[in-house]
């Protein structure tokens, strides 16, 4: 399966996900494709949708203390629902689908989250620091949400113009 990131402002990104139903050799196919996509691109969350897929599918691989990214850290979570929050927190967050912009996000600091596996088992999981963050801005993508939809007027404002400057740039290098 040959994947690509989807960037802003592409309107799939507003799409929400759908539940996954079946648990079987498709499922298994995009779990495996997603992750070389991500660690590719030096990423340590993605979300079905950032790949054109519209499923309730997510991926995490949060980086140990010395920066290093090892598989065996991997999380896979499909449908996975916030069932408790608590706290804030402020991280300056990045996203594979909108390169190079980077902006402080207010998340709740400590997050339960019912999901299921690839094999369909219910898992639970409490999380705080920095994957606390990143289920949060995943889950999002699931609802059709970018961390650039939480920033205020004038910070958006920014970085539309920011943006754009990059894109025509791109485009006429
Ligand atoms: C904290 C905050 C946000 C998340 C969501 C997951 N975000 C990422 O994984 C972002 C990765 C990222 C990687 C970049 O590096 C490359 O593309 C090589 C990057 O740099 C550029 O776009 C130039 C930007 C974002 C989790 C936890
Ligand atoms: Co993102």
């Amino acid at each position: 399966m040959n994947l690509s990131i989807v960037e802003y402002p592409d309107k799939r990104l507003k799409e929400k996900s759908l539940k996954v139903e079946s648990f079987d050799k498709n499922l298994h196919e995009i779990l495996d494709a997603m992750y070389p996509v991500m660690t590719a691109s030096n990423g340590i969350g993605l979300a079905a949708i950032q790949v054109g897929i519209a499923q309730q599918i997510l991926i995490l691989n949060i980086p140990l203390e010395d920066g290093e990214q090892v598989s065996d850290n991997l999380i896979e979570m499909v449908n996975p629902v916030i069932t408790h929050k608590s706290g804030e927190t402020v991280y300056q967050e990045g996203c594979l689908s909108v390169p190079s912009f980077y902006e402080d996000v207010t998340r709740f600091e400590t997050v339960y989250v019912n999901y299921q596996d690839r094999d369909g088992n219910t898992k639970t999981i409490e999380a705080d620091g920095l994957l606390s963050i990143a289920i949060q801005h995943e889950i999002d993508h699931l609802l059709g949400i970018l961390f650039i939809d939480k920033l205020s007027y004038a910070r958006r404002k920014k970085f539309e113009k920011e943006y754009k400057k990059m894109l025509k740039e791109k485009k006429s290098s």
